[in-house]
């Protein structure tokens, strides 16, 4: 299954220099994780997001934590992420915005029929406003469905590639560019939504903590390959829009882990946790 990006030996000469290292010492074929990171080539190098932005952080976390990028396929959707995507060496589908889950669904389906002898992992990797407002019937329905997908929030608490509106993830008393006011409802609690429509794995995390972000992302991956929907929700500040200064964006998450106002938390299905039990011992031998 592993090693499906290989240089021709007849082409050597002439293959870019980028394109070797990702295969010599890039994410293709080998271990290589979030510890790593800085001393391999990654699958997202370049990005014209914002300086400081948590959400290019995250992302970076996120690709860094692929188990199996040769044979991943990312649907993203509308949004500052979707300015990143076209420069990722890994495969990736633009949605309409707030379809991202019916995209991947279908995806999904097709994919095992095209290749039933080879795993290949969805991956919905979207904003909270595509995510939890525009596309949550779509996402929602994904989940109740049990498509084996797995469902990336990037959560900055704004719709931040349209100059900062509220969204359904921003707390009660935001204050954004086009929320002056401040936002008059609670955050939603989607990691609770996700339990309840039945996914069977499910986290909230943040990029202060690597190690924390990597597991999740595998265990979510693992459990949608296995036995379900999984969902991982990862906060991701954004200075632009929350006027803080871009050397401020892991203080940010930090403060926010410390005063309860953003939980990192997990829930495991019963199936899931099995599984994982099961990969350890395959892993300890
Ligand atoms: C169907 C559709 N509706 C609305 C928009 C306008 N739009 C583009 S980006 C965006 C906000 C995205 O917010 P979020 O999903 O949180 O991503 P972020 O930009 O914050 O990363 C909106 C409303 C669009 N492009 N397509
Ligand atoms: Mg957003």
């Amino acid at each position: 299954m592993r090693n499906l990006f290989q240089v021709s030996a007849a082409f050597e000469d002439i293959m870019p220099a980028e394109y070797k290292s990702l295969i010599e010492n890039g994410p293709f074929g080998g271990d290589k994780g979030v510890t790593d990171l800085g001393t391999f080539k990654e699958l997202l190098e370049e990005h014209p997001l914002c300086a400081g932005c948590g959400l290019a952080l995250s992302l970076r976390l996120i690709l860094a934590s692929l188990p199996n990028p040769e044979h991943t396929i990312i649907v993203g959707s509308t949004g500052c992420s979707a300015l990143a995507f076209p420069q990722a060496a890994v495969h990736n589908i633009h949605s309409l915005f707030g379809n991202q889950n019916a995209v991947a669904s279908g995806l999904k389906r097709a994919l095992s029929l095209r290749f039933p002898d080879v795993v290949k992992d969805v991956v919905v990797i979207a904003g909270d406003g595509a995510t939890a407002d525009i596309g949550l019937d779509m996402v929602m329905h994904s989940w109740f469905r049990q498509e084996r997908i797995t469902t990336i929030m990037l959560d900055n608490e704004a719709y931040a590639n349209t100059g900062g509106q509220e969204s359904g993830m921003s707390q009660e008393g935001a204050v954004l560019n086009m929320a002056p006011k401040g936002k008059n409802f609670s955050k939603i609690s989607v990691p609770e939504l996700a339990w309840a429509s039945g996914c069977a794995y499910v986290a909230a995390v943040t990029p202060a903590n690597p190690r924390k972000l990597q597991s999740a992302v595998r265990r979510g991956i693992l459990a949608a390959r296995e036995t379900g929907s999984s969902y991982i929700q990862v906060y991701s500040p954004c200075p632009t829009n929350y006027k803080f200064k871009p050397n401020q964006t892991i203080e940010k998450v930090k403060s926010r882990e410390k005063d309860g106002t953003y939980q990192v938390r997990e829930y495991i299905s019963d199936e899931a946790q099995l599984l994982f039990d099961r990969l350890e011992e395959v892993k300890n031998g």
